[in-house]
């Protein structure tokens, strides 16, 4: 009797595996390929829940797939550069690269200990300069394609993380990381152009048929495309067009005012010499520091003020009154509106505060009529009345109608409007890949030749929280001769945010080692596209939004054969501990390594796949770890108990005639394997597969303690059952595997499959009617006699019941089906 000594045995394991390059995989045409990936995890410091579950889920897949015959590439990284390495190098002086290789040699040992089965010979880190290299390569193609420009822009401002934000990293006015509210900057920064592909990477969503549909709901909000018409109002007295983009051009006679956003070009121009002209600089001037977030916050009062300027609607020649307010915004549009009160509560919320008048031009059913019956704005559908010749309109009839007629008059035209902004990649940090541009007094902008690259970062460097590059100051950096001119030059000293060098990674691990390029075309066009990507929903946008921008950019240059990178997504659910996410600081978290080193990592894996679905939450439970230990523990009783006397046995033949009780396990067998063949391929329900393994498991050791033993049918139920559970417990099963007998790994095996007569019911279902009716089922053998089954339904208790006082008068059978009694 031995026991199950989980620690010597995954420690024997991941030693056998690691040594024998068991998950190395190199491009092999013979074989269908399966890319199977896990989002890559930024070196914190040590792995989470979170973490084991993510790469949990993808084991199972990469071993399943792998079982069923495919290649499969299954590699593992690190998103290395970012802010907290900088900021622990602020805080205790570590050096950023100290910080986080040794954060990286950690995690590592954490993974490794997890059995997960990943091709660490394609192992990447983002902060190595043979990988930055080619973030910065990245860079100089974009660059010359028009891709990456340079423009002085209002940025967002965390002035306690002293950095620059993108605007998804500002959460409801706030700083994502530390929560301080962020402010307005003006600096001239890179930005890569990614609203040259919108249309695109809203189109192509409807390729991506295996991700969910909520995730493309977001990236489809995010990109925000909207159709209307752009057309200028003229200013009376200067004669300046504006252009005002609407998405409602059948309200145009309903224009009551019109606003720009504060930050507008000409605002200071039309306000010139007015008495308003001091109130307009004092409101501009204090919208500078409010970000957009909060300045168009549905909770924040709509406030203005009057240029003292007019335009004129080219519509009807209506002379309306020109203000600035918060809630128009320069980023959007054209940052200026025409104000439709009546239509649009912005505007009515707007008017109201204000006193200015509010003209309804559209009416349907129940609307009111008149702007003194309203208490909101009217958005729904109606037709078109105040507006002339357009009179009785539908909405959707007059936004045609208008746009024809403006382009008939070449007063304006339809547009198409996208919310998604072009992508602000500089970040006024060291650790990152330094951005590869020189300034020439002499030519300008000037890209670092390829040749050139990587541009490396200096080691020595003082870190100041003061929100700047601290490679400002490193001279050695910085003074460099122009590549064009040779004169004197100095470098960028940003570097690019870090989500850039994500947006490619997926494609180094192709063939990770290569020095000349990026990746290798032959590698990629065997890998690409991923098959199954695997992360959290956090990524949903921004990441998954940038990493498609790159294929697509790719793929333009030659240099993929795909247009998406990620086939199917799975996003997968948190981690809960007491009904809220494991985080430091609600003190609610499980350590990994704790749970590991007290149950083992095959119980871990276990636990986490078996207690939800993966995109469903998952809630932490001591007990279901305990549950989950006891079941692996009760499978090495078993197996083990039976290793001798099964280790010589056939499997039962086709042929094999067997008593009820043996054709009752043979039956659970292979229905085991087709439920979790199907559990695991079609629907990812990992945790029923596990109970499924589990109720198998049962049925095998309900028949072990019964009178008869067919070491067959029982040989055929551990190797099935080991088999199914090794993609979630791959050294418990490798171990028993071998144990009974095999010389193989059992991760080297083909994944079982089911003999469908096996399957075939010992009974079957008959429906019992009286006069037509349904009264109830029972399960007989499907050879069972006639006779024998007009009696069996008769005599049944319920029927018997139904039918005391009533007489039989005939007993119809359908057979293997139903029987009909006929009563009076
Ligand atoms: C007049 C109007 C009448 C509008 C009406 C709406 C309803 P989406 O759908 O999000 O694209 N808008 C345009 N540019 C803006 C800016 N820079 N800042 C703030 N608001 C802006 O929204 C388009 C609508 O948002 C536009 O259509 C405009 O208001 C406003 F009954 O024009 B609308
Ligand atoms: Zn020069």
């Amino acid at each position: 009797d031995i026991r199950y000594d989980f620690k010597a045995i995954e420690a024997k394991w991941q030693k056998y595996w690691e040594e024998n390059n068991f998950y190395q995989v190199k491009e092999d045409s013979q074989k269908p390929k399966y890319y199977n990936l896990e989002m890559f995890p930024y070196p914190s410091g040590n792995l989470h829940m979170g973490h084991v579950r993510n790469y949990a889920i993808g084991d199972v897949v990469a071993r399943f797939k792998t079982m069923k015959g495919y290649n499969v590439l299954h590699p593992m990284g690190w998103d290395a550069f970012g802010l907290p390495a900088e900021n622990a190098a602020i805080k205790h002086g570590h050096h950023p690269a100290k910080w986080t290789y040794d954060n990286i040699a950690n995690m590592k040992r954490q993974l490794k200990s997890l059995g997960i089965s990943y091709d660490w010979t394609r192992e990447i880190a983002t902060c190595k300069p043979d990988y930055y290299k080619f973030t910065q390569w990245m860079f100089l193609k974009l660059y010359e394609h028009g891709l990456a420009y340079k423009k002085y822009s209002a940025v967002n401002w965390c002035p306690s993380c002293q950095t620059v934000l993108a605007n998804e990293q500002v959460v409801e006015g706030k700083c994502e990381r530390c929560e301080a509210t962020v402010e307005k900057k003006q600096l001239e920064q890179w930005f890569f152009k990614i609203t040259a592909y919108a249309q695109r990477l809203l189109d192509d969503l409807e390729l991506l048929s295996g991700w969910p549909e909520k995730v493309k709901t977001m990236q489809r909000n995010w990109i925000g495309r909207s159709e209307g018409c752009q057309f200028s109002m003229q200013v009376e007295e200067t004669g300046d067009e504006i252009p005002v983009f609407t998405t409602r051009p059948d309200t145009v006679f309903g224009v009551t005012y019109m606003v720009l956003a504060p930050e507008h070009p000409l605002v200071e121009k039309i306000s010139q010499g007015k008495p308003q002209e001091k109130e307009v600089k004092a409101f501009v001037e204090r919208m500078k520091y409010l970000n957009e977030i909060t300045r168009t916050s549905n909770e924040t009062e709509k406030e203005g003020v009057f240029t003292g300027a007019y335009a004129i609607n080219p519509m009807n020649g209506e002379k309306v009154p020109i203000w600035i307010a918060n809630y128009v915004l320069m980023e959007y549009g054209t940052g200026a509106i025409m104000a439709v009160p009546a239509h649009d509560q912005r505007d009515f919320e707007f008017a109201r505060k204000y006193n200015l008048p509010i003209k309804v031009v559209i009416k349907g059913e129940d609307s009111p009529a008149t702007a003194e019956e309203m208490t909101a704005a009217y958005t729904g559908d109606g037709v078109m009345i105040n507006s002339g010749s357009f009179d009785g309109l539908t909405v959707e009839e007059g936004k045609k109608a208008v746009i024809a007629y403006m382009e008939e008059k070449g007063i304006g035209k339809g547009t198409v409007n996208y919310r998604l902004r072009d992508w602000l990649i500089s970040r006024q940090r060291y650790w990152g890949a330094p951005i590869p541009i020189i300034y020439c007094e002499n030519c300008d902008i000037v890209p670092v030749p390829e040749k050139d690259l990587p541009v490396l970062l200096p080691e020595n460097v003082e870190f100041k929280p003061n929100g700047e590059s601290p490679l400002k100051y490193v001279e050695e950096f910085y003074k460099t001769t122009c590549p064009n001119c040779g004169r004197e030059a100095r470098r960028e000293t940003d570097t690019m945010d870090t989500f850039v060098c994500s947006s490619w990674y997926f494609n180094r691990y192709c063939s990770p080692h290569e020095t000349e390029v990026p990746f290798d075309k032959k590698a990629v066009d065997y890998w690409m596209p991923v098959d199954q990507y695997i992360g959290g929903v956090e990524h949903a946008i921004l990441h998954l939004m940038y990493a498609r921008f790159f294929t697509k950019f790719l793929y333009d240059i030659g240099m993929l054969s795909c247009v998406e990178p990620f086939t199917n997504l799975l996003t997968q659910g948190m981690v809960l501990k007491d009904g809220s996410k494991m985080s430091k600081s609600k003190g609610n978290v499980v350590s990994p390594e704790e749970i590991i080193n007290k149950y083992g990592a095959d119980t871990a894996r276990l636990f986490i796949l078996f207690a939800s679905p993966p995109e469903k939450d998952l809630e932490w439970s001591d007990q279901g770890v305990e549950g989950c230990y006891r079941f692996l523990n009760r499978v090495w009783r078993t197996v083990t108990s039976y290793a001798d006397k099964i280790a010589s046995v056939d499997l039962p033949d086709k042929s094999e005639v067997f008593d009820r009780e043996a054709k009752k396990l043979h039956y659970k067998t292979h229905a085991t394997i087709k439920k979790v063949t199907e559990d695991i391929e079609e629907r990812f329900n990992f945790n029923t597969a596990v109970s499924a393994i589990m109720e198998l498991s049962n049925t095998l050791n309900d028949y072990a303690h019964g009178e008869t033993q067919n070491l067959k049918v029982i040989k055929e139920a551990i190797n099935a059952m080991l088999l199914l559970l090794s993609p979630f417990c791959p050294h418990i099963c490798e171990e028993l595997w071998h144990l009974i007998g095999n010389q193989n790994s059992i991760h080297l095996e083909r994944w079982p499959e089911y003999d469908p007569e096996a399957l075939i019911q010992e009974e079957i279902e008959i429906v019992i009617q009286i006069n037509g009716k349904v009264r109830d089922k029972i399960n007989v053998a499907p050879d069972i006699g006639e006779e024998e089954l007009k009696q069996k339904v008769t005599e049944h208790p319920r029927i018997k019941e139904l039918t005391k006082d009533k007489k039989i008068v005939k007993i119809i059978v359908v057979p293997q089906k139903l029987v009909n009694i006929v009563v009076k």
